[in-house]
């Protein structure tokens, strides 16, 4: 596989989005510069720029919402780590003949109208892997 260009964003899980932005920007001192509500994902997310890299918040908006299955079992934290790759498309069918389990067979919109397929941890050392493209 082609290395990814950076990595695009950390993914945090937290309970409540705007006290979790509250943390981000009055503690660390950066600043929120976008909320984001993506409804098939059932997630509302926050977004901070760290030099190159994001930290993207996701509060979840229903109970059936991955964040919320997430932090129901393991708490608030560190939920996924998503790469900026070149040529997602012909990525995942690379990818699945090495025997690495897609979540999405077909890259899909995700946040930031990026172009998103996650991969599952059981086929990633235990991390939660985003791959994205703009
Ligand atoms: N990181 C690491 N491991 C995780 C995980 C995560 N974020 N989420 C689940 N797991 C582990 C569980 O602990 C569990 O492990 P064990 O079998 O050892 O107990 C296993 O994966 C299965 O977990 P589960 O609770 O049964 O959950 P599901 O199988 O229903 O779903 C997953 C897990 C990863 C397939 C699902 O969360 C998913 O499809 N995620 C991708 C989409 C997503 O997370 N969207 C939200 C963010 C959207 C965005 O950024 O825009």
């Amino acid at each position: 596989m082609k290395a990814p260009t950076k990595i695009e964003h950390i993914g945090i899980a937290v309970k409540n989005l705007s006290d979790a932005i509250s943390y981000y920007e009055n503690v660390l001192g950066l600043t929120c510069y976008a909320v984001e509500e993506v409804a098939d994902q059932k997630v509302k997310t926050a977004f901070f720029m760290v030099g190159e890299t994001k930290i993207e918040l996701l509060e979840a908006t229903s109970d059936d919402s991955p964040v919320a299955k997430f932090i129901a079992k393991k708490g608030e934290g560190i939920h996924h780590l998503a790469f900026a790759v070149n040529g997602l498309d012909s990525l995942l069918p690379e990818l699945k003949s090495r025997g690495i389990e897609l979540i999405d067979e077909q890259p899909r919109k995700g946040a930031e109208e990026m172009n998103i397929a996650f991969l599952h941890p059981k086929s990633t050392f235990g991390v939660l892997t985003e791959l994205c493209e703009k």
